[in-house]
């Protein structure tokens, strides 16, 4: 049986115990969900950092920039934080340098501590599960949140993974059952509940992104694997 926790914000994160663990980690919008579809289409490598000016380094030896800072594209980047623009064809066989508000912060810290660190969206929530059910040892999901605050989005997923992996996993926190119930309780309109409630897609709408939440809240878009290994992402 593997032992599955969930973490709903990285704020708490010093609470969980990562060393010998998978950890699994997730920003709906849009953070993995960029990485998830972007390595699908045939980007070839992500590294995710902390800030703007290491990402500038990384331009300086052949990197495209990606990412954000409160939602808008970073004025030097290549291109922003849309799914949209790390799926456009150009980047095939490219390397990206991203940095986002939560998502790549939330990379960074369980990066210190997890044995193994694999990149979650709802657009490859059955292969991650997938992969699991074959690694056979504990999980932790780490969901990015908004800035310290658990996001609806990133729990659906935590749900939603947890929903796959029922008959062979103990939820060990009640973070597990809370996404797990939250999951079972909009799993036939995700994309609305999504669309809706979560506070992230009423900032995203404003922010003219409102595409990329009805293709971030898509299930099983793909069976891409993001691994992240010597601190570059690749599927
Ligand atoms: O916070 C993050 O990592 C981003 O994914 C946020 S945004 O959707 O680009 O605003």
């Amino acid at each position: 049986m593997i032992n599955i926790e969930t973490c709903l914000t990285p704020e708490i994160l010093s609470l969980h115990q990562l060393e010998g663990k998978i950890a699994v980690v997730t920003d709906v919008l849009r953070a993995t969900s960029c990485m998830v579809a972007g390595l699908n289409a045939g980007v070839k490598s992500v590294i995710p950092v902390m800030t703007v000016e290491e990402a500038l380094d990384y331009s300086k030896k052949g990197y495209i920039t990606a990412g954000e800072r409160g939602g808008v594209k970073v004025k030097e980047f290549t291109i922003g934080n849309s799914p949209q623009e790390h799926m456009q064809e150009e980047y095939r066989g490219k390397d990206i340098c991203m940095t986002t508000t939560n998502g790549t912060v939330a990379i960074t810290e369980a990066k210190k501590r997890a044995d193994q660190i694999v990149i979650g969206a709802l657009l490859n929530v059955s292969a991650v599960a997938n992969f699991l059910k074959s690694a056979q040892k504990d999980v932790v999901i780490i969901c990015a949140g908004w800035k310290g605050n658990p996001s609806l989005e990133d729990t659906l997923f935590a749900g939603a993974l947890i929903d796959r992996l029922q008959e062979e996993c103990n939820l060990t926190d009640d973070a597990s059952f809370m996404a797990l119930t939250q999951y079972k309780a909009c799993k036939d309109n995700l994309v609305e509940s999504i669309q809706f409630n979560a506070s992230h897609a009423k900032r995203l709408s404003g922010l003219k992104a409102k595409s990329d939440l009805a293709f971030c809240a898509q299930e099983d878009y793909c069976d891409a694997l993001p691994i992240l290994k010597n601190g570059e992402i690749t599927i």
